[in-house]
């Protein structure tokens, strides 16, 4: 319902009665308020006049399934997106909720990790609301021995995107996403299998977008980087976060038909 109330709010781009959005969804006017109420909470700027209604003044720069669907043309990846401010590790959380049962396509997104991990252990830095911290759920037919090529899948998603909106993103082998010789982007892929059956596998992606220097441990500044630090400007996360999506689902739906990897793709240097 949320979803819905913010979408009229950014059609009429003006003020819109409590009255008018109460017979165009159906609800009672209380229950307007109550998720104009929630919506604050989360961070839209609403003003509220008793006599013209409500009026969208700014949407938060958040990477919830309220934002991030305004720009995903996806059927299957992250048709429902498990949002949190702050967590350890999306990984860690999408293993979790995989063993349970999550469908194929959840995601798990936080504003923060406060336990983000790389390969082999190593530490991930995921400062709040500066980057993409997103783990996705995936079941796929495949034998467990092709699982590489499904981060290859992921690779490709970050670099096309990317270069959709104009950075000049490129893969160093196997997993980082490089751009003017920094590292960008990396993304840990685990999985759950038995012999030669994949229970589940989890991309983790991890895109650096609007950190600062300063955000980076001193130890990280000379060989990573970030898209505002590289272009000197604000980055639409929502924007970038769904066009990795968008690309993810078309590339992986083909990997799934004719399980080729993408090494004749040209975004490896
Ligand atoms: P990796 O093992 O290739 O890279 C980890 C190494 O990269 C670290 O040891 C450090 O030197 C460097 N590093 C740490 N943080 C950053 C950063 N923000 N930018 C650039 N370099 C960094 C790469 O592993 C896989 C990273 C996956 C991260 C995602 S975020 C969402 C998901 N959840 C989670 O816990 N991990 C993944």
């Amino acid at each position: 319902m949320k979803k819905e109330i913010i979408r009229l709010l950014e059609k009429k781009n003006d003020f819109i009665s409590g009255e008018d959005i109460s017979n165009a969804l159906g609800v009672s006017r209380a229950a307007v308020w109550k998720h104009i109420k929630a919506l604050k909470e989360e961070g839209y700027e609403i003003e509220s006049f008793s006599r013209k209604g409500y009026k969208l003044i700014q949407s938060p720069d958040v990477l919830t399934q309220n934002e991030i669907s305004k720009f995903l043309e996806t059927s299957i990846i992250a048709q429902e997106i498990i949002h949190f401010d702050t967590i350890a590790s999306t990984n860690t959380k999408a293993k979790e909720m995989a063993d349970k049962g999550a469908l194929q396509g959840t995601m798990i997104m936080s504003e923060e990790q406060l336990g983000g991990r790389g390969r082999l252990g190593r530490e991930w830095t995921s400062p709040k609301h500066k980057g993409i911290w997103m783990s996705i759920i995936l079941r796929p037919h495949v034998d467990p021995s092709e699982i590489s090529k499904v981060t290859q899948v992921a690779a490709a998603a970050v670099v096309k995107a990317g270069q959709q909106m104009g950075y000049d993103f490129y893969v160093k082998w196997p997993n980082d996403i490089i751009m003017n010789g920094k590292k960008i982007c990396g993304i840990l892929t685990e999985m759950s299998a038995e012999l030669n059956q994949i229970n589940y596998v989890v991309i983790g992606i991890g895109v650096n977008v609007n950190l600062e220097i300063d955000d980076f441990p001193d130890d990280l500044r000379e060989k990573a980087s970030s898209i505002k630090i590289e272009t000197g400007e604000q980055v639409n996360r929502q924007e970038l976060c769904a066009k990795i999506l968008n690309h993810f689902e078309t590339l992986y739906d083909s990997f799934m038909k004719d399980k080729q990897g993408l090494e004749a793709i040209d975004i490896c240097r």
